[in-house]
């Protein structure tokens, strides 16, 4: 019998939640371990030899180390092939990519400085939140969201017919969205699946999950 995989989290990170609630929705044993990032242990030399880039989520599966979320979702969906999380046919695969990529580039980026300025800068006692630098960043936002909006048109999810890896990490930053004041109502299609995908059993368990 090998090691368990082993997965550096925050629980209030949303990447985490996201690579949380697949292994949970692909039954991957975990040993989950929490990393205080409020009192800087990401920046500890020995997170740092995991991860030097300082942030969670962490995977680590014997001696193999892997970190960025995607790359660990898409691990976690390889080793488990009978689903349809991560498709095996070539094009279908390509779009979940595809959609991560943008989150990635475009979905995060738009949403990260609302939380950043409107939830983390109050609770970290970090001043007040530069509205300025928000409403530079507003239409970026609202024209991703339109984007995936319309996506979202067609019944289903993201990617089709079945849930993929995309709707978990395109989902991971609008669970703050309440928090950050990041008005997602306008957008109907986009927040029927957030809604959904949030009250999915995986995604509690893994707001709720509690590092050993
Ligand atoms: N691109 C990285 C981003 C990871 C990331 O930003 N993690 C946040 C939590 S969601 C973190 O560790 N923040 C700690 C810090 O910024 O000091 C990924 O997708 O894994």
């Amino acid at each position: 019998m090998g090691c368990l995989m082993r997965l550096f989290i925050h629980p209030a990170s949303p990447n985490c939640v996201a690579a949380l609630a697949v292994a949970r929705r692909l039954r991957s044993e975990l040993d989950i371990r929490h990393v205080d990032l409020f009192s800087g242990e990401h920046r500890n030399p020995e997170f740092l030899t995991l991860n030097p880039n300082g942030l969670v989520p962490v995977l680590r599966d014997g001696d193999f180390v892997l970190w960025e979320t995607v790359a660990i979702l898409e691990y976690l969906g390889s080793l488990e092939p009978t689903h349809f999380l991560l498709p095996i046919d070539l094009r279908q695969r390509a779009d979940v990519l595809r959609w991560m990529a943008w989150g990635l580039a475009h979905w995060n980026p738009s949403l990260q400085p609302f939380i950043f300025e409107r939830m983390f800068k109050p609770m970290k006692g970090l001043g007040a939140s530069d509205e300025q630098r928000l409403a530079s960043i507003q239409p970026k936002l609202d024209q991703a969201a339109a984007l995936l909006d319309t996506a979202l048109e067609r019944p289903g999810y993201l990617c089709g017919d079945h849930l993929t890896l995309a709707d978990y990490f395109l989902a991971a930053y609008p669970m703050y969205a309440l928090k950050s004041r990041i008005n997602l109502t306008p957008y109907e299609n986009l927040s029927r699946w957030l809604d959904h995908i949030h009250s999915l059993e995986e995604w509690h368990f893994a707001i709720g999950e509690k590092a050993n």
